[in-house]
């Protein structure tokens, strides 16, 4: 039998190496799960559509007659089977826009799809619904749904009153608890004033902080829909980036101060890089549509971003730290027109083929600091989200290097940070040994925050070995993947 006292010994070895290779501490703010899911989607469409497609309008008034709304070949799988080609993991419908017209046979108004021109299939009570329709062709696909109600409403009659106030609470209920699960409800920030409003005509303001009673709306949701991301300028969910050009900061914080931002807060700065000293988790999303405007406008067809232009897109949201949101304004027959489909889909061809082959997946890897085999720098190339290079407590920096079998054209490094523990990455640098010499590899934007996803592009290189050295963290490092790419266009 071993002696007690050799018992002893082995316990209090165990437990300072058990204790040696713990998993690095989170650093708050930390993202909740469902907010870990939502960014892995990346890229989701929008659709705007409406009374607005047929009025030629951006912002409809509340007056139009719903007999405008006359699609001629709607087709809502056509879209989601698009969407789905264009590699986009959901979509967020327009419900109801600016001017209060509801494309589902809302209970609460008559100002809605079924007072429409529209013929097409009925839903379980045999009426018009386009959310109903979205729900089947989401489900028949495998994409998720989510829905965008907008709080300014220029047709009803008590805007700008309390009664109001209280519609929209229930004519959020009413969306939450008939469609199914949804991944994001979207609280857009405009409100221009003046409207219909029930035939007053008139200029109606409201207090954009207080007028709408986000935390009763917070709980409508967070109710009947505890998986979704709640979209507005500030969250809480996720945030605006501050434009509509689909732009993240290259600095890019997934932190706000709590309650700091609202609707119509003026420091944009602050939305499109976060904001460092934040202390809630609230990620970038970047909203931008295919064409200059929101809603469809025939004047607009031959403005359709090309697919490089959205490729760019891509790397500007997704590949800083963000998703990308890209609205689809349907035409006139009802459908995602044929030149923005197209686009749509050579942009994801664009892409894949971008970020086709890993060439760091063989590589030898070696690091700095490692805090144990389990956090081992091999973590970085083993195809695998939920394991990560860490350095032991204390050591806020450190370089990995990757060593080639031959020299290897590239012109992308792809980052990734283990976000489940915090967002910590402040400053690092790219170096590329190339014909014996490192050099430095220059994206032509700053490299201070990873995130999620990082993903820089740079005049093509030959290298034999790249080297990434993080010069400053907010705590250990925790770098869950790393790739490299040779985009050959
Ligand atoms: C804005 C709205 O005013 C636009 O019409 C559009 O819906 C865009 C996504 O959000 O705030």
């Amino acid at each position: 039998m071993r002696p007690f006292f050799i018992t002893v010994i082995l316990l209090l070895v165990h437990n300072v190496w058990a204790e040696k290779i713990s998993s690095p501490q989170p650093i708050s703010p930390l993202p909740l799960p469902k907010q870990v899911e939502w960014q892995k989607m990346e890229t989701y469409a929008f659709v705007h559509y409406g009374l607005n497609t047929f009025t030629d309008k951006e912002w409809g008034y509340g007056d139009a007659d719903p007999k405008t709304f006359n699609p001629s070949r709607m087709d809502v799988e056509q879209w989601v089977r698009t969407f789905k080609q264009a590699g986009m993991k959901g979509v967020i419908v327009v419900a109801k826009h600016h001017d209060g017209f509801a494309m589902w046979p809302s209970p609460l108004t008559e100002y809605n799809i079924t007072q429409s021109s529209y013929d097409g299939p009925k839903n379980k009570d045999g009426k018009v619904d386009m959310l109903a329709e979205l729900r089947k062709a989401c489900d028949k696909y495998g994409l998720k749904m989510g829905v965008y109600l907008s709080p300014w409403d220029r047709n009803h009659a008590e805007y700008g009153r309390q009664a109001y106030v209280e519609y929209y609470h229930q004519q959020l209920t009413d969306l939450v608890t008939n469609y199914g699960p949804l991944f994001e409800v979207w609280l857009d920030g405009a409100n221009g004033g003046d409207g219909y409003y029930g035939g007053a005509r008139e200029t109606r303001k409201i207090d954009r902080r207080s007028y709408y009673n986000f935390p009763k709306i917070h709980s409508i949701v967070e109710e009947h829909q505890p998986q979704a991301i709640i979209f507005s300028d500030g969250g809480p969910g996720c945030r605006w980036v501050g434009n509509e050009r689909g732009e993240a900061g290259t600095t890019n914080w997934a932190f706000l101060r709590k309650n700091d931002v609202y609707p119509g807060y003026p420091n944009k700065k602050d939305l499109e890089q976060g904001q460092t000293d934040g202390d809630t988790w609230i990620p970038a999303e970047c909203d931008v549509s295919i064409r200059p405007g929101w809603f469809y406008h025939p004047e607009e067809d031959d403005k359709v971003k090309t697919p490089e232009q959205l490729a760019d897109l891509y790397y500007k949201s997704v590949g800083r730290n963000a998703t990308f949101l890209l609205n689809f304004p349907v035409d006139r027959d009802g459908r995602v027109n044929a030149i923005d489909s197209a686009n749509a889909v050579a942009f994801r061809h664009i892409i894949e083929d971008d970020l086709k082959t890993n060439l760091l997946s063989k590589a030898v890897v070696t690091a700095s600091n490692e805090r144990g085999k389990k956090f081992s720098a091999q973590k970085l190339t083993d195809g695998k989200w939920d394991t990560y290079w860490a350095t032991p407590d204390g050591m806020n920096s450190g370089t990995v290097t990757f060593t080639l079998s031959k020299p290897t054209r590239m012109n992308r490094i792809l980052l990734q940070e283990y976000i489940p523990l915090g967002q910590r990455v402040k400053a690092f640098s790219v170096m590329a040994l190339v014909e014996g010499k490192w050099q430095k590899v220059e994206p032509g934007e700053p490299t201070t925050t990873i995130g999620y996803k990082r993903i820089l592009r740079f005049p093509t290189i030959e290298a034999t070995a790249i080297r990434l050295t993080i010069k400053d963290a907010r705590g250990p490092l925790c770098i869950n993947n790393i790739e490299a790419y040779y985009a050959n266009r």
